[in-house]
């Protein structure tokens, strides 16, 4: 069972529980492949770094991020993993394109966890322009991929603590 938290210090945003007992999917979209790519890399090498073996991890590619949902409900429907990472990148266009995408990408993801009860991580990027992509790939403001795999490893252990 989980143990009740004494203080909000006791969630911490620095300690990453071992890796090494689950096993993870990941779902990248191809679309604005330069930034996804980095994305991918980004969480693979996290979940590596916290534990994970390479034959625990199965990674596949969707065309667009509007794939990521399913993608993310085929992968859970066929395989047993603890928790699914999708990577995508989002970039505001002339049209409305990109508002219907975002919103159906984040509620999709959102039901396609719901519907397997397991961790479905929303590791897309919805940005202004490429630029703003690149620094959350691995530029300034750091790797966003990389932060998808310590949440899904938390998230992984939390869920095997119920
Ligand atoms: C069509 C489209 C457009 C215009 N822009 C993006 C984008 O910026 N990022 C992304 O991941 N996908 C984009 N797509 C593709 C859609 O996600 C989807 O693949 C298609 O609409 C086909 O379902």
């Amino acid at each position: 069972m989980a143990t009740n938290l004494k203080n909000l210090s006791d969630f911490s945003h620095t300690t990453v529980p071992s890796g090494k007992p689950y096993k993870f999917g990941i779902v990248v979209a191809a679309w604005n492949a330069e930034v996804t790519g980095a994305l991918y890399r980004g969480a693979y090498d996290s979940l590596i770094k916290h534990g994970v073996t390479e034959e625990n991890i199965t990674s596949v590619e969707v065309a667009g991020s509007f794939e990521l949902i399913a993608g993310a409900d085929l992968m859970l429907s066929n395989k047993e993993l603890d928790a699914v990472i999708t990577l995508g990148c989002v970039i505001q266009g002339e049209t409305r394109h990109f508002d219907f995408i975002c919103n159906a990408v984040a509620n999709g993801i959102a039901n396609v966890g719901i519907k397997h009860t397991k961790p479905v991580i929303f590791g897309v990027l919805t940005t202004d322009n490429q630029e703003q992509a690149l620094d959350r790939a691995g530029g300034k403001h750091g790797n966003k991929g990389d932060e998808a795999a310590i949440t899904a490893i938390k998230m992984a252990a939390f869920t095997s603590n119920l």
